[in-house]
């Protein structure tokens, strides 16, 4: 038996947490232009206590909550979020798929397009939400904080719920996948940036519960209880806000029909598991069709295959519980697997189970194939307009390398210790830039290095077999290809401009998939493939007529996939793997999408009181000083 109080908060965090909850200020009022509402949010950051696996961990959250608040909006809503900053580190808020057109200061990427709201400061952001219908999230864009920080951002459509173009569901319900970590996450990002080894999570969580499977002393931990009615119809809106693992969710005795992913239609598609990376969000509908009971959803992460290092992660588990089944008296016999009708007529008599949920099988934790399965099956519900003519081609190498701690030549075979650990696109790993103006502003303003930046350069400098599995453990091969270099680069593009990228993942040191997120733009997805991208046998592959559109590509383990998008969003934004310790060791770009030829092709001002760097790298004011001349 679960214990039935909740152990997740102590008592002052509660009070503090429903305090928080007070000083949320939602106002939802009709506007005069049109349907459009405007959505107003007040985002209190600060750092709560929380008490889980018998021990007590301060966690950087919104709210109090954790996950944080959802932004519920229709589309063509325009949404207003305060920013308060009580917590001792700088974040930003990064709105993760809304394609922000021509509004690229409202991005929310620290140095890229705005100086971090650092300890005690405010900053307002003011987005519209248009052309986008189902779900998308918000995190912070600090390395590792978005483990704590971070929600659901729910598009509706303007028409209303009967305009959904599946069944009408009876209630829709935020399924959010994360980890919890009982390691300071700021210092845990350090950590990794400075060459340290990996750390890691404590647990996986849904909605924010770690499930069963945990405990303190023999106690379990809570479970995220989804209560259902029979017949009725659930759209369930699923993030993956884990820092580290792609999940694989099942539901025991059920099945899914996918509807959307990252706010975009797709064709109904039934499966009993879905497979959901850090970064994607599946809409997905479930019917509560099955025998009254209590039934297991688990989220499991997967990872690559040995000999790939192989880290440690957690599987969760919440409950989908039938109405008036707690007990085990009045409920007919039910599934203790989902997997065969031979085990029902076994345990058919056997009362005594009545408590225990019936779990679900679930794949293999090194099977990759089933989520490169998953992400092949899904198309585009209408006709998608793929772009025909092909302005610019990348080939993108996805890879791990190193460089040495103490400049010189090292290797790693030497120890591991001369040499840290990055992660590369086209061997070359992201510097985030350090200076005091955004890349934004200093390209808004011609002024600055940006400028005069490395350009990311259009293919692997040097082609190698990126999937040859002799790559994956240390070797002569392997130690020939490892060394690489820093640098902050961008990539430029011509308003409009066409753009076809290939994402090839690599075995250098190992063998991951990669969710390549870009900011400010959707992807459409023309095809995806293992091994090494071939050209001549796989650009018959692309599917021209109903590619899904994403803001977040899964690049499938030892294999490839090719996109592509239009550069009509000018700015500058940021293009990384959603994988934070492959983001936080450098697999990221940017991508600069110069100014149109008209007003409404080019990139606004910064909006009244976007806080400017106010001077010369030299100036001395402090930061503080700075913002009160300028005066938000
Ligand atoms: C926070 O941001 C400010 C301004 O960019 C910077 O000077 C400071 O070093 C940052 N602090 C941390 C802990 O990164
Ligand atoms: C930040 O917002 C809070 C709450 O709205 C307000 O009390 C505080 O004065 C603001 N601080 C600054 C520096 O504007
Ligand atoms: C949480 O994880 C850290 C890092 O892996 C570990 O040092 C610590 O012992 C873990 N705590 C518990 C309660 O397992
Ligand atoms: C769709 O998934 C099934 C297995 O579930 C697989 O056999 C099939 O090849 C997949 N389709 C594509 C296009 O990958
Ligand atoms: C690095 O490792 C080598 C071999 O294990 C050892 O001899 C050397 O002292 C180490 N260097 C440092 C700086 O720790
Ligand atoms: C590349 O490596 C793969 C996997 O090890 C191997 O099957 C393939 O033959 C290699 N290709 C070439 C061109 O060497
Ligand atoms: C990667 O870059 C490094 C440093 O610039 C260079 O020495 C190396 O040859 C490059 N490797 C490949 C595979 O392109
Ligand atoms: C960029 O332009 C804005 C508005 O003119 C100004 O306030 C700001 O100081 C400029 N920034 C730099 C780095 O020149
Ligand atoms: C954190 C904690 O108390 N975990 C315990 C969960 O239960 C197992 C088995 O009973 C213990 O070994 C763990 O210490
Ligand atoms: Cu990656």
């Amino acid at each position: 038996m679960a214990s039935m109080e909740s152990r997740s908060l102590p008592r002052a965090a509660a009070t503090s947490m429903a305090l928080a909850i007070a000083i949320v200020i939602l106002i939802y009022t009709t506007a005069r232009l049109g349907d459009a509402a405007s959505v107003e949010h007040t985002f209190m950051v600060s750092q709560v206590k929380m008490t889980h696996l018998c021990k007590e961990t301060l966690a950087t959250v919104v709210n109090g909550q954790l996950p944080g608040p959802a932004i519920y909006v229709t589309e063509g809503d325009s949404v207003t979020v305060h920013v308060v900053n009580k917590s001792p580190h700088n974040i930003t808020i990064h709105w993760h798929g809304v394609k922000q057109w021509l509004n690229c200061w409202a991005d929310g990427v620290p140095m890229i397009t705005q100086l971090p709201i650092q300890p005690n400061q405010n900053f307002t952001y003011r987005f519209n939400v248009i052309g986008q219908e189902g779900t998308l999230w918000w995190h912070a864009h600090v390395p590792f904080l978005r483990a704590s920080l971070h929600g659901a951002l729910i598009i509706r459509p303007r028409n209303g719920a009967s305009s959904y173009p599946f069944p009408k569901p009876d209630r829709e319900v935020p399924i959010i996948i994360a980890d919890y970590w009982q390691l300071d996450l700021a210092q845990a990002a350090r950590r990794m940036m400075h060459g340290f080894l990996y750390s890691f999570a404590n647990a996986s969580t849904i909605n924010g519960k770690l499930g069963d499977i945990f405990n303190c002393s023999g106690v379990p931990e809570d479970n995220y209880v989804l209560d259902v009615v029979p017949g009725k119809t659930y759209l369930l809106r699923i993030i993956n806000a884990a820092l580290f693992a792609e999940f694989y969710l099942k539901i025991a005795g059920h099945k899914f029909t996918v509807v959307g992913a990252d706010a975009s239609y797709v064709s109904p598609y039934t499966t009993d598991v879905i497979a959901i990376a850090p970064g994607e969000t599946v809409d997905a509908l479930v019917v509560a069709d099955a025998p009254p009971g209590r039934y297991y959803m688990v989220a499991l992460p997967n990872q690559a295959p040995l000999p790939d290092q192989q880290t440690p992660e957690y599987t969760t588990r919440g409950i989908m519980q039938y109405r008036n089944s707690h007990s085990s008296a009045d409920g007919p016999a039910r599934l203790r697997s989902d997997h065969g009708v031979e085990e029902e007529e076994e345990e058919e008599d056997d009362g005594s189970f009545g408590d225990v949920p019936v779990a679900p099988e679930m794949p293999d934790i090194h099977d990759t194939f089933t989520s490169y399965y998953f992400h092949s099956n899904l198309t585009n519900l209408y006709k998608t307009m793929v772009p025909q003519h092909v302005d610019e081609r990348l080939y993108i190498v996805l890879s791990m390398g190193s460089i040495c701690k103490h400049g010189q030549s090292c290797w790693r075979g030497g120890g591991h210790n001369e040499t840290i650990l990055i992660a590369t696109m086209n061997n070359v790993s992201f510097q985030h830039p350090t200076g005091k103006t955004p890349l934004l502003e200093a390209h808004y303003n011609h002024t600055g290095s940006v400028d005069v930046m490395q350009e990311l350069p259009d293919r692997p400098p040097r082609p190698f077999n990126f999937t040859d599995h002799a790559l994956i453990t240390d070797g002569p091969k392997e130690m020939a290809l490892e060394p690489s270099h820093k640098a902050t680069v961008v990539r430029r593009f011509r308003y409009g401009a066409v753009v076809e990228m290939v994402f090839q993942s690599t075995a250098l040191m190992q063998s991951d998939s990669n969710p390549m997120h870009l900011h400010g733009h959707n992807m459409i997805l023309l095809a995806q493939g293992l091994g090494n991208f071939d050209a001549a046998k796989d650009v018959a592959k692309y599917n021209l007529v109903n590619p899904p559109v994403r803001n977040t590509i899964l690049v499938p383990n030892l294999g490839w996939a090719a996109i592509r998008f239009v550069a009509n969003n000018p700015g500058v934004w940021f293009i990384h793997c959603h994988f934070e310790f492959h983001l936080t060791m450098g697999m990221a770009a940017v991508f600069i999408v110069e100014d149109g030829p008209t007003m409404d092709t080019s990139l606004p001002p910064p909006p009244a009181n976007f806080p400017t760097y106010c001077g010369h790298d030299d100036n001395l004011l402090s930061d503080e000083l700075c913002l009160q001349t300028k005066k938000m």
